[in-house]
């Protein structure tokens, strides 16, 4: 299998997941192309594409092709610059964040964001001491990855829970939860997207007064208005791989969180509540409100 076939199904099948990880593994398997080529749109909509509600994979290839007629070094700069964008942002994300760990404070968070997991290792090697509560993310267990690299990297309390106990851990049946730390998929100007469970931990968290920080780069912006047609729908064999007949499955893989009041964003540019973000993404990246008919 060609490099492009097998990115595009890792991508499908969760091997490659998370937007940050999809959208490095997406440049990266397009830098191998020419990109001036005539065949290299088609193959950078199929990758980019792959997983539907990934608009920070999606809107590289809006930065990178929206000039046309371009030499090959000019739209490989353009890549580069996309991923060192993307690269710089966490970096941004994880100091803008930092001082939101505290010691001895208890965290839960949700599914797998690589940007999550930076945080709290970089607050583990700066000799904080914290606890972490990890849902362990059903059907196909990516809190998992998250509860093993926090393991690795030290933190000393991590604790794996089923997805179901997340409510009533924010309700303190067992701990004080201090803070909510989730990722991204999609940010918009009413709300954001992430791991289908992080609605309810968000209005769980919120009836608790429990601040709820969303790290995300705002290069996930996508700027149509929300629509459930817009989150991306698993195969049903994900759930039960053979169900007796007649029986429906309905797998969104993610949740459309509105901008609660325990919602903060924490970007590469601070620390924002979510009616401030469309104003900020339109200053610093001026080019995701073009025409979105330009890339597809
Ligand atoms: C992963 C997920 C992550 C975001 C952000 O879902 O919801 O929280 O993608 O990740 P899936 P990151 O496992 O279905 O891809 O912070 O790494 O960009």
């Amino acid at each position: 299998m060609d490099k492009i076939k097998r990115t595009e199904e890792d991508i499908r099948n969760l091997k490659i997941q998370g937007a940050t990880n999809i959208a490095l593994a997406v440049i990266d398997t397009l830098f191998e192309k020419d990109l001036a080529s005539s065949e290299v749109r088609s193959i950078a909509e199929k990758l980019a594409y792959a997983r539907p509600t990934e608009p920070l994979a999606q809107n590289a290839l809006r930065y990178i092709f929206s000039a046309s007629n371009q030499t090959r070094e000019y739209y490989q700069q353009k890549a580069t610059e996309y991923k060192e964008a993307i690269q710089k942002a966490k970096q941004e994300i994880i100091n803008n964040a930092l001082s939101l760990i505290q010691n001895e404070a208890v965290y839960l968070t949700h599914c797998h964001s690589s940007t999550v997991v930076a945080i709290f290792k970089k607050a583990k090697s700066q000799g904080k001491s914290f606890a972490v509560y990890a849902t362990e993310t059903r059907p196909l267990y990516q809190g998992r990855i998250t509860a093993r690299e926090l393991t690795q990297a030290g933190v000393e309390e991590v604790t794996l829970i089923i997805d179901d106990v997340a409510e009533s851990l924010i309700e303190g049946r067992l701990k004080q939860v201090d803070a909510v730390f989730i990722g991204a998929d999609l940010i918009s100007e009413k709300g954001f997207v992430n791991k289908v469970g992080s609605l309810g931990i968000a209005r769980a968290a919120e009836r608790k007064g429990i601040p709820l920080y969303c790290l995300t780069t705002l290069l996930k912006y996508d700027p149509r208005p929300f629509s459930d047609d817009l989150i991306e729908k698993r195969s049903g064999e994900e759930i039960w791989k053979s169900p007796p007949k007649g029986i429906r499955i309905y797998a969104p893989a993610f949740d459309f969180i509105p901008y609660l009041s325990n919602v903060k964003i924490v970007c590469e540019k601070g620390i924002f509540t979510g009616s401030e973000v469309k104003r900020i993404v339109r200053r610093n990246y001026p080019f995701l409100f073009i025409d979105k008919s330009a890339v597809k």
